[in-house]
């Protein structure tokens, strides 16, 4: 748990998000910024800066991140099927265009045309 990190405050419902999904080691909520019609982020709970920080004990943690993203983006409205999909993105680091220095999956997607800048 980090102090002044603005996905922990949210994991820690000190901050207000649209929350699609929780449990106990993972949050996932509405992006603020969405860049397409569906786009919302899987976070987990535990402070982890990015990609680069995790470690083996994470893996599992990791894959159930991923497992829920399928799940989740058809709540969401995102079409099954090869014609329908979504599209799953981590940014990682200031060279990887990271702004929230807290691990999370970007899951967007809706119907086209719709790009991240
Ligand atoms: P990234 O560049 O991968 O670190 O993306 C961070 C995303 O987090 C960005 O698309 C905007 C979103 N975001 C930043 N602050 C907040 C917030 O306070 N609430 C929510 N729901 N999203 C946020």
């Amino acid at each position: 748990m980090s102090e002044n990190c603005i996905f922990c405050k949210i994991a820690r419902g000190e901050l207000p998000s649209r929350k699609v999904y929780e449990d106990d080691e993972i949050v996932a909520f509405h992006d603020i910024r969405p860049a397409a019609p569906v786009h919302f982020l899987i976070v987990p709970k535990r402070h982890v800066a990015s990609l680069q920080d995790v470690t083996a004990a994470d893996i599992p943690l990791l894959g159930r991140m991923l497992a829920l993203a399928p799940q989740l983006a058809l709540e969401q409205g995102c079409r099954p099927g090869p014609e329908g999909g979504f599209r799953v993105m981590i940014n990682n680091g200031v060279d990887g265009g990271q702004e929230v220095p807290h691990l999370h999956l970007h899951v967007l997607g809706g119907p086209r045309p719709w790009q991240r800048g």
